[in-house]
């Protein structure tokens, strides 16, 4: 019988088959897709992070338990997309540029995705540039930045004071996320939204746009 503790544990350890065979079962068993990533692979991936703050786990480690996580993802993505079909708008979203963390990002982006926004993803290590392009490119309602560094966060302003510079700020709304971003810092940068998590930042994207 499959449960959570298995399932963190198999996630820390980077058994990406046994983390694939579990979701599976607690998904056949009638779990849903927030329950599992609550109970079992979003608290896998902070011990994950704990143990790389400690030095017990290094990046090879790391590594694996994400690739775990996001096989994980993928399979709960058509879950996490389920629902609203309409089209509530357009987000285009990026980690932002020297920062390679994404999964977090995917999880905001699935769920967007779910809540009936057309989602372009530019992925990781998105320039500046990058971003104003695909503004201009897609007009979208939602521009969702994403940084998990402390060193990488400061991108967030950069980015902000461009789409002024090119006249753009006031056709999009601005959202930002992930560890180091707090609400705070999301007000003094200027931004329009912050999430703390997956679900917090589709509720605020929902309410930018109504
Ligand atoms: Co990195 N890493 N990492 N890492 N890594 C952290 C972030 C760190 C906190 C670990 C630690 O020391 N405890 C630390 C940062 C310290 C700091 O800046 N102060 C760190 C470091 C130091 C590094 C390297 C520099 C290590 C090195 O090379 N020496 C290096 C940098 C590489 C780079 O980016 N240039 C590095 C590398 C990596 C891996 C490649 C090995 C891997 C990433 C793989 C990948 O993403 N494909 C990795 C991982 C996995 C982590 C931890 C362990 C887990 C991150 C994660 O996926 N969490 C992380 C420790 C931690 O955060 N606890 C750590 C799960 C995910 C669902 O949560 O991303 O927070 P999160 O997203 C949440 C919310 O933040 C929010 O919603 C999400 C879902 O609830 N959210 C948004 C995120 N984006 C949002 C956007 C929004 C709204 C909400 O609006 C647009």
């Amino acid at each position: 019988m499959a449960d959570y503790e298995q399932l963190r544990q198999l996630v820390i350890e980077g058994d990406g088959d046994g983390t694939i065979r579990v979701t599976k079962q607690l998904v056949d068993g009638g779990a849903g897709a927030r329950e599992i990533l609550d109970g079992g692979l979003l608290p896998a991936m902070d011990i994950v992070g704990q143990r790389m703050r400690s030095g017990e786990a290094f990046i090879p480690e790391v590594l694996l338990s994400a690739r775990t996580m996001q096989g994980a993802l993928d399979l709960l993505k058509p879950l996490l997309a389920e629902g609203d079909t309409g089209n509530t708008g357009t987000a285009v979203i990026g980690t932002v540029e020297g920062d390679l963390h994404d999964i977090g990002k995917n999880l905001v982006a699935m769920m967007l995705e779910g809540a009936g926004f057309k989602v372009v993803n530019l992925g990781t290590s998105v320039t500046v540039a990058q971003f104003v392009a695909a503004v201009k490119q897609h007009k979208p309602q939602i521009l969702g930045m994403s940084a998990l560094l402390t060193t990488t966060v400061g991108r967030m302003p950069e980015l902000i004071a461009a789409l002024k510079a090119a006249g753009l700020r006031d056709s999009v709304k601005v959202m930002v996320g992930g560890a180091p971003v707090t609400q705070a810092y999301s007000d003094e940068i200027g931004a329009d939204g912050y999430g703390a998590n997956a679900a917090m930042a589709v509720d605020h994207a929902k309410a930018l746009i109504a």
